[in-house]
């Protein structure tokens, strides 16, 4: 299961699609040109108890060109750069999608994206990131799920390089927490922000500096917005469309949440 549950009865499907407006369309190898906000914003709106994350997404991530910051040509060329990735497997072609694998193939070995972010992506990274924005459920990144990837990351490392002074690849504890609160908006207790710094920071000399990396910034990123939204639509449910900041989870529902990510 996804933590994106699109509304309606959006089934995954072989074939060629694309998500448009709460309907499920066949369209002949078309790509979706751009993501727009309201097709996959569940949460653009701000909340007394989750803070106001999707402003940003709606504020920064969708304004992206992904492919003018990889320099690359035209926007059809990223559309080419996967496709060729997902043209090696027959099993991608049928799905009209790629695999973590495929993923950590093309963040890794296309000279324009891997000079961009400097990282090198480990397979797990990629699953965590197909999982993020597979609205589709299939455990397959579709091109339009690529497409916002991308615009992500891009968003990401754009935030990232303004707190990386020195250009090492690390960014200290204390800018993660300006923004996580600040910049992307959610609403987070100290103690919770002290569990994350201790699950992905590394402590350093001189003075125990704290600092994360990019790729740890990037799982952070995709599980606070990932975890959020499920809890978040779980609320939802329960408190008939009120949202409360608590919910009751089964052990099975709280095993999918966590384990799909
Ligand atoms: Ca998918």
């Amino acid at each position: 299961m996804s933590y994106y549950q699109a509304s309606g009865n959006y089934q995954p499907q072989p074939g060629n699609y694309m998500y448009q407006g709460g309907q499920h369309q066949q369209t002949m190898y078309q790509y979706a040109p751009q993501p727009q906000p309201q097709q996959y914003q569940m949460y653009q709106q701000s909340s007394q108890h989750y803070g106001s994350y999707g402003t940003y997404y709606t504020n920064s991530v969708f304004k992206i060109n992904a492919w003018e910051a990889y320099q690359l040509r035209q926007s059809s060329d990223l559309e080419m750069i996967f496709v060729q990735e997902m043209q090696k497997n027959p099993e991608n072609m049928m799905r009209n999608a790629i695999q973590a694998e495929d993923l950590m193939n093309v963040l890794n070995n296309t000279p324009s994206i891997r000079s961009y972010f400097r990282t090198n992506w480990s397979r797990e990274m990629c699953s965590i990131m197909i999982a993020m924005l597979d609205r589709s459920q299939d455990g397959f990144m579709q091109w339009n799920e690529f497409l916002e990837l991308q615009q992500c990351l891009v968003a990401w490392f754009k935030v990232f390089c303004q707190y990386d002074f020195d250009r090492s690849g690390f960014i200290d504890s204390t800018e993660l927490i300006n923004v996580i609160k600040q910049l992307f908006g959610y609403q987070i207790q100290p103690d919770t922000l002290e569990t994350i710094l201790k699950r992905y920071s590394r402590v350093v000399p001189p003075h125990s500096r704290c600092i994360i990396a990019f790729d740890d910034f990037v799982a952070i990123s995709v599980r606070l917005r990932a975890y959020t939204d499920a809890f978040r639509r779980r609320d939802s449910l329960m408190h008939g469309g009120h949202e409360t900041g608590s919910c009751t989870l089964g052990y099975d529902d709280f095993l999918r949440c966590v384990l799909c990510l």
